[in-house]
């Protein structure tokens, strides 16, 4: 096999032998590290950077970093230091790629071909933006996106909005949003957007605004390219557009992460099953496995304690299996019935893959 790419010096602070390096923007989990934790640790969490990430030195004065605020009755630009003021939340949540499960798309579309490691659950700490908007006067007109941007340099000499990662979601994600400054009960690294970042609980990766230091309210979504044209979902063949599904809510979707076929054959008797389930803005209702490719299904127990409906369930599952080939399964169901499908949704460019069959491991019981 190729020699493993070296982990890039802003994430050199990453566990190496829990990562897949594909470049130095885009490095994912390894399936087997997600082992049976809840909790997806700093130092395996996927990374995905659209730019390359700031200097470390906006990390220096963390307090004194600033956003403005824009949309609101009293728009101005407040500092990290003013917002630990305004209020304190802590939400667990499933931030993921859009892009998770792409490499499962026999198309292959272009962009990373993630597997399933380009997601983690995670606890962020921050302020409610629904108190920011209060302290704020409360909203200026009757707007209908939140968009955020983020802090990156921009390359010189482009238009900034082909290159700009600012992205527009909803208003109704409002209630839900927090301006996090911590994450997993650390100041939040330069990898994962310090000093201050939007999060959008339930919502697909991109929509969660790293280094963001503008966020406005209005009636209209971002003309950026990464807006307008990126993220999209795309029939095959087709040119993006902003006329089509943005990426923005994301679906009911569980696997399994052990035993996995790496760690050789299984012994034949009763085998202990286990992996992870979300279903975005929706609690988990159940999970169920399937060693027959669907044909019939298993309920299995929801394990560990439950974070609330935008972090992912554990679940578990003992089958006795005799020795064999057998094409493993899971499949979720969340509260309001949307139940995990056995087909990805064809899309140019490999987004909100859920398909159950895809995310199936192959085991070997002996
Ligand atoms: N933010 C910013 N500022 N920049 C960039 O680039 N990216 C995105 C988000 N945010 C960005 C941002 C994406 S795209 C994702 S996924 C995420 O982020 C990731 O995260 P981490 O922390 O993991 O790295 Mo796909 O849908």
């Amino acid at each position: 096999p190729p020699a493993a790419k070296p982990l890039p010096a802003y994430a050199a602070w990453k566990n190496p032998a829990a990562m897949v390096v594909h470049s130095a923007t885009t490095i994912e989990t390894r399936r087997s590290a997600f082992g049976t934790g809840l909790i997806t640790p700093a130092q395996q969490l996927y990374i995905r950077n659209n730019l390359p990430a700031p200097n470390a030195s906006i990390l220096e004065q963390r307090e004194a970093w600033t956003i403005s605020l824009e949309g609101v009755k009293q728009p101005r630009s407040m500092t990290l230091a003013e917002l630990k003021t305004l209020g304190l939340e802590t939400v667990a949540t499933v931030l993921q790629c859009s892009g998770n499960g792409r490499g499962f798309f026999p198309s292959k579309p272009s962009g990373t071909p993630w597997t399933v490691g380009a997601a983690g659950c995670v606890l962020w700490t921050g302020v409610p933006l629904r108190n920011v908007v209060a302290a704020l006067g409360g909203l200026a007109d009757d707007a209908k996106f939140i968009t955020g941007t983020g802090g990156e340099k921009l390359p010189e000499g482009i238009d900034p909005l082909s290159v700009v990662v600012e992205r527009s979601v909803p208003i109704k994600a409002l209630d839900d949003c927090l301006l996090a400054w911590d994450m997993n009960g650390e100041p939040l690294s330069l990898a994962h957007g310090g000093p201050l970042r939007l999060i959008v609980p339930g919502y697909q990766g991109v929509n969660n605004i790293k280094y963001i230091k503008r966020l406005a309210f209005g009636s209209s979504e971002s003309k950026a390219k990464i807006m307008a044209h990126g993220y999209r979902i795309t029939p095959p063949g087709a040119q993006s557009g902003p006329e089509q599904e943005s990426v923005w809510e994301m679906n009911v979707k569980s696997w399994i992460n052990g035993p996995l076929p790496e760690a050789g054959a299984v012994k034949a008797g009763l085998v202990q099953l286990h992996g992870v389930a979300f279903g975005g803005s929706k609690a988990i209702a159940r999970v169920e496995v399937s060693t027959d490719d669907g044909k019939t299904w298993h309920p299995a127990r929801l394990t560990g304690p439950d974070l609330g409906r935008f972090a992912w369930r554990q679940f578990a599952v003992a089958l006795k299996l005799p020795a064999g080939n057998y094409q493993v399964a899971s499949r979720a169901v969340d509260s309001a019935g949307n139940v995990q499908p056995a087909e990805r949704l064809e899309n140019a460019h490999g987004y909100n893959n859920n398909s159950w069959r895809d995310h199936a491991i192959q085991l070997t019981v002996a």
